[in-house]
């Protein structure tokens, strides 16, 4: 059966089902969602934990008595039902003032606005016990070449996660922040656009090892490029700190389609991946159920991105399982690239040395030898499918 339970580790953001299907051409198609309401029913579907935007809990500017009540709410709506919060993160982009960016926004005043909505969103997070703290650029980024100082903009982005650093361990919170990628939308060009882009960027940090990666499918595929390669590069980092799971068809618009919809192959090698990785962070859904639905289909689209992720783990599982997988895989020589190309202690001199290596090595007879990776793949293809 394909119920999900608490252990699965399933958590969604309050954004995600409270998404009232506002888009640039169309206003919102959906009745607003109560953050109380949205956590009985995440639990009662078989999630285990709920995230959020400091303005999804409490309206931007609320005054600091209403700010109390609405976290009063929440917090009692969480021990009610035994939800955790994992994560959470700062709304930098809805508001006006943040048109041109937050943390890299010219204007020096809104800079500083937008550490302290920051600073204050972080003292929350750790209260209700969040251990993750993503950043996403939001408007980090431009339209025009002029106008953005991009070395600039580095400079100042790295002063923010410096101080946030700081004032995090400043604290004594035991939280680290997970930066999240995009390349485009809603700016024409975003800062730090992919994956590769972010773990450049940690590397300049004053204390990298309180930064990772919160890498989302749909971003990483907006550019193109292969979400399950970014997963396995941030875990080969040691920066997978946390991800955002949905559906994408392909490059163009920020879809957030249910996880599993869109790129099928994509994801079911995803699955595989995190499932066979050790990764023990929760399975985080930011996707919008799209603005024809109802109530009743916002739901379904919630229980469906958990279910999908079921269904894929079963069947990465019994492709693993499959005695004619394991022979395929050997055929295509998979295990040979675990072993080090060089021997133990091997030196330039004694590869140079190695006649076998070169002089004697028959490029044409080796270039010969078939990889074998069609009948594999189609073996992938045929668990993914149920035949
Ligand atoms: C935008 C996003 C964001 C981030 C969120 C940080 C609104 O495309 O993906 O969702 O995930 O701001 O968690
Ligand atoms: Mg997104
Ligand atoms: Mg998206
Ligand atoms: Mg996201």
């Amino acid at each position: 059966s394909y119920v999900p339970v608490p252990a699965d580790k399933f958590s969604f953001g309050l954004w995600t089902v409270g998404w009232q299907g506002r888009d640039p051409f169309g206003d919102a198609t959906r009745e607003p969602l109560d953050p109380v309401e949205t956590v009985h029913r995440l639990a009662g579907l078989g999630a285990y934990g709920v995230t959020f935007h400091d303005d999804d809990l409490v309206p931007f500017g609320a005054p600091e008595r209403v700010r109390e009540a609405h976290v009063a709410r929440f917090r009692k709506a969480l021990e009610a039902t035994g939800m955790a919060v994992p994560m959470a993160t700062t709304n930098l982009f809805t508001h006006p003032v943040f048109k041109d960016g937050a943390f890299t926004a010219n204007d020096r005043e809104i800079r500083r606005f937008a550490l302290r909505k920051t600073m204050r969103n972080i003292d929350l997070a750790a209260g209700l016990g969040a251990h993750t703290y993503v950043a996403w650029g939001g408007r980090e980024g431009a339209e025009s070449g002029a106008a953005k100082d991009v070395r600039a903009a580095l400079d100042r982005l790295k002063e923010a996660f410096d101080l946030l650093a700081e004032y995090v361990t400043g604290q004594g919170y035991d939280l680290r922040f997970a930066l999240e990628p995009k390349p485009n939308e809603p700016r024409g060009d975003l800062l730090l656009p992919t994956v590769g882009h972010a773990l450049a960027f940690i590397g300049r940090l004053e204390r990298p090892e309180l930064f990772g990666v919160n890498p989302e499918v749909g971003h990483e595929q907006m550019a193109g490029l292969n979400y399950p390669h970014a997963i396995a590069q941030a875990i080969w980092a040691g920066k997978l700190f946390h991800l955002d799971l949905n559906g994408q068809s392909g490059v163009k618009y920020d879809q957030d389609l249910r996880f599993g919809a869109g790129d099928l192959r994509a994801a079911f090698w995803l699955v595989d991946l995190l499932e066979q990785s050790g990764y023990a962070g929760p399975r985080h859904f930011d996707f919008k159920p799209p603005r024809t639905e109802d109530t009743a289909g916002v739901w379904a689209s919630a229980a469906g991105c958990m279910r999908n992720y079921l269904v894929l783990r079963e069947r990465a599982a019994a492709f693993r399982a499959d005695p004619a997988v394991q022979e395929a895989l050997r055929a295509a020589r998979v295990d040979e690239l675990s072993r080090p190309t060089l021997g133990p202690q091997e030196t330039p001199d004694a590869l140079l040395a190695d006649r076998a290596a070169f002089e004697d090595f028959d490029p044409a007879a080796a270039a010969e030898r078939g990889m074998a990776f069609e009948h594999l793949d189609q073996l992938a293809m045929d668990h993914l499918l149920g035949v």
